[in-house]
């Protein structure tokens, strides 16, 4: 191609100020109801939605459901029903699951929405406006699981390389995507924005895979019949890639202003399984269309349970639902976003999250505000001063998390939980009376007022309790300022529970 693609530096404020934060998670196959790891992925932009709220920013936070493609036909003809209403039955369940889990999702989209196809329709017109777009016959297989087409030397013994499961031969009729065209503007891309790709182990596959050369991608299917017709060919449906990653786009109304406001996205979450979509197809994609690329496509790693990899076959799906009937919601979110370092692979086993109810969340944040509360009960006023506030180290937390560290920032949020059970147990104030026992109480009531909005995007319902007992209102990163506290506090129910 002879055509030249300008490839910006996109810079974190190169559209709008500091002042907007859209962040998504992948828009979930609707095959099967949700499972842990669909829960962890949506639990982590949770927490940095939640974030990014207290920090004052516009924050859109984006989930939904992937509803088309031959994986849901199937199974919901294994379920004896139309897709359509398969896919309903199966989004109630994530409605369902992201509720328990105080998910905060601005909005949820599905692909088998009017508002979706609209956009798409928009997405195809530019591509092929652009003349990336032709007919031909593709020829290879497909991995329906994956729903992806590979060729015969990506098979590792006659398997998906992925997954590992049987693929089928596939030849028919298909229109492509040049993809090949966007290879140089691609690796341009990446060596430009260094942190486009993250994490940064991950970067150098993707750069390794684009360099060894692209080629055009077949965009639709002649023989899947649920899915976007392809616009002006309607024998064709619109492979369910090209119609899930438009969703970034059709849920913020591309072209009207929600977009202009909120595009580019500051995140794409997803598991690496997913990475070569978000960080090579969707920036073609956009490239094509002449669009504004995301600043950041983040991969996280894959969940084990108990050291073995999730299957039905094994019996060892985790239900998010299931695990919060017998764990409280805000100890599974902990969990999740402490034990794994955001873009390792990591194993979820009841006896850690045990471990780490009894341990972290019992003893040292539960037992602190048990400890105050019934201090606070000796006093009729307070008046302290903020020495306290010399053990909080604010920056280095808000750095953890810009550097989507969040195991890290949970530490260092601890690390203050721990001087201030220091802070008792050096004072006994058990020992105090008077002004002397009022000015302790105070310092150690402002600091679970602080603690209460660091905790927050972690265990909202835990911070909501605690901001309770206190007699505050929630605040945000602004009231982080110590010599603030003005509440009543009335000490109510433990914060957790201990698992026997
Ligand atoms: O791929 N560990 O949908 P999907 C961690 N529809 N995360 C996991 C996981 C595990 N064991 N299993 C699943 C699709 N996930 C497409 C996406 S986006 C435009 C289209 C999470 O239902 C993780 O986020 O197979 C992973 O990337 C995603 O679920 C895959 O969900």
């Amino acid at each position: 191609m002879k055509e030249k693609i300008a490839i910006k530096k996109v810079s974190r404020d190169t559209f709008h100020p500091k002042s907007k934060f859209y962040i998504t998670t992948p828009i979930y196959y609707v095959n099967d109801v949700p499972h842990i790891g669909h829960a962890y992925t949506t639990i982590v932009a949770d927490v940095l939605a939640r974030w990014h709220r207290l920090s004052g920013e516009d924050v859109f936070f984006l989930t939904g459901t992937d509803d088309h493609g031959k994986k849901v036909a199937t199974a919901a003809k294994e379920a004896g029903k139309t897709p359509q209403a398969f896919a309903d039955s199966v989004v109630k369940r994530y409605h369902e699951a992201w509720k328990k889990l105080d998910i905060s999702n601005d909005d949820f989209i599905r692909t088998t929405e009017k508002r979706h196809e609209r956009v798409v329709i928009e997405i195809i017109r530019l591509m092929n406006k652009a003349g990336d777009i032709y007919k031909g016959e593709y020829e290879g297989w497909y991995c329906v699981p994956d729903e992806t087409f590979l060729t015969e030397t990506q098979l590792v013994k006659g398997k998906c390389p992925e997954c590992g499961r049987d693929v089928e031969k596939v030849k028919e009729e298909s229109y492509f995507f040049r993809l090949s065209k966007y290879q140089k503007p691609l690796l341009e891309l990446y060596r430009k924005n260094p942190d486009f790709i993250s994490p940064k182990n991950r970067r150098q596959e993707i750069i390794n895979r684009v360099q060894t050369g692209l080629k055009d991608l077949s965009i639709t299917r002649e023989t899947v019949k649920w899915g976007i017709p392809f616009p002006g060919d309607n024998k064709h449906v619109l492979w369910v890639w090209i119609d899930a990653l438009s969703n970034y786009l059709s849920a913020i109304e591309y072209p009207e202003p929600k977009y202009k406001k909120l595009w580019p996205a500051d995140i794409h979450l997803m598991a690496k399984e997913i990475l070569w979509f978000h960080a090579v197809i969707w920036p073609a994609i956009l490239m094509s269309c002449r669009l504004p690329l995301p600043k950041k496509v983040f991969a996280h790693g894959w969940l084990t349970i108990e050291g073995e990899k999730m299957s039905k076959s094994k019996g060892n799906v985790v239900d998010p639902l299931k695990l919060t009937e017998k764990y409280s919601v805000d100890s599974v979110r902990y969990f999740l976003v402490r034990e794994i370092p955001l873009g390792d692979d990591g194993d979820f086993s009841e006896k850690a999250l045990i471990s780490r109810i009894n341990g972290e969340l019992v003893s040292d944040l539960g037992n602190l505000a048990s400890r105050v509360l019934t201090l606070a009960e000796r006093c009729k006023s307070y008046q302290g001063n903020d020495e306290l506030s010399r053990n909080l180290d604010f920056k280095k937390i808000e750095n953890h998390v810009e550097n989507m560290e969040l195991h890290h920032a949970i530490n260092s949020i601890f690390d203050f939980i721990h001087s201030v059970n220091k802070y008792i147990n050096e004072k006994e104030p058990w020992k105090l009376e008077g002004k002397q026992l009022e000015q302790v109480v105070y310092n150690l009531l402002e600091s679970l007022r602080v603690i209460g909005i660091l905790i927050s995007p972690f265990m909202p319902s835990t911070a909501e309790k605690l901001n309770r007992q206190l007699g505050v209102k929630a605040g945000s990163f602004k009231d982080l300022k110590f010599g603030k506290f003005s509440g009543k506090p009335r000490k109510g129910e433990h914060l957790f529970k201990r698992v026997a």
